[in-house]
């Protein structure tokens, strides 16, 4: 049944970033880790599958968090153990801009295309994500140009609520920021642990799979696509029914099932 409450009345679009709007995990967020480790004289290196595992766990701080824990749990002994982690992580996130600012990591098919759409049919668009505000800003402006982040009605990141994904709280605060109910609006993601967020704040959600949530549990998403497809590129359709289109636009969003 089409959600005659949304039809026509789209109102937003809320991006997740990692995964996403980019792939950033493995050959971004990864090798960022393990350089801030390796600058901090710390033997630790994230192989891909370890680092496929740790994923679970939102947010580069609680990540780490966790890695020591389970991993080298005599750490937790050392003095300031929160602000050393918080350190180590702003060396991470230091070493990820620099990335990003080397032109080192592309949106995905169809992101670019979407965002212009959705900005021409005055629709809003936001981010709501888990990665550091730092990262968000330097993604967009090293893919989309200088002045992208401004397209954005508000960018919600990082440490801004308290609970990361799978709770809800990232989600809440943007539809708070938009002064928008959630039923106007459709949340894009990549991952089990932001669709249980995006479902928990009241939003329909669109999955565009990557490749380390590819066997997630996608139950209750809207869609499950393999990307945003291009009309020279379409998607493949994972789940649900995508109605014979090949390419995601306003009009498709704005049609969804819920
Ligand atoms: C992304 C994250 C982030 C990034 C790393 O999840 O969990 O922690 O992996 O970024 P989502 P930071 O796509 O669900 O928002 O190190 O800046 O946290
Ligand atoms: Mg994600």
């Amino acid at each position: 049944m089409m959600k005659t409450d949304r039809k026509n009345q789209l109102r937003a679009v809320l991006f997740d970033v990692d995964g996403t709007l980019a792939d950033t995990e493995r050959d971004g967020h990864r090798l960022a880790f393990n350089a801030a480790f390796a600058e901090s004289g710390l033997a630790w290196d994230w192989d891909t599958e370890l680092y496929g595992e740790l994923l679970t766990i939102t947010g580069g701080k609680e990540r780490i968090r966790h890695y020591i824990e389970k991993h080298v749990p005599d750490e937790l002994s050392r003095n300031g153990l929160d602000a050393w982690i918080a350190a180590l992580h702003q060396t991470k996130t230091r070493h990820f801009v620099s990335l990003l600012e080397r032109g080192g990591i592309p949106l995905r098919p169809g992101v670019a295309r979407l965002i212009h759409e959705l900005r021409a049919a005055n629709i809003k668009i936001a981010i709501a994500t888990t990665t550091s505000p730092e990262n968000v800003i330097a993604l967009l402006k090293s893919t989309l140009g200088e002045d992208s982040p401004s397209w954005f009605d508000v960018i919600g990141a990082g440490d801004i609520v308290p609970g990361k994904k799978p709770a809800p709280d990232i989600y809440l605060w943007v539809l708070q920021q938009l002064g928008l109910p959630a039923q106007h609006c459709i949340a894009l993601e990549d991952s089990e642990n932001g669709l249980k967020a995006a479902l928990a704040a009241g939003l329909d959600t669109l999955i565009t799979v990557s490749d380390y949530t590819r066997g997630q549990d996608f139950s209750g998403a809207a869609l499950v696509l393999s990307d945003l497809g291009e009309p020279a590129q379409p998607f493949t359709v994972l789940a649900g029914n995508a109605h014979g289109r090949g390419w995601v636009d306003a009009q498709m969003l704005a049609g969804l099932d819920g």
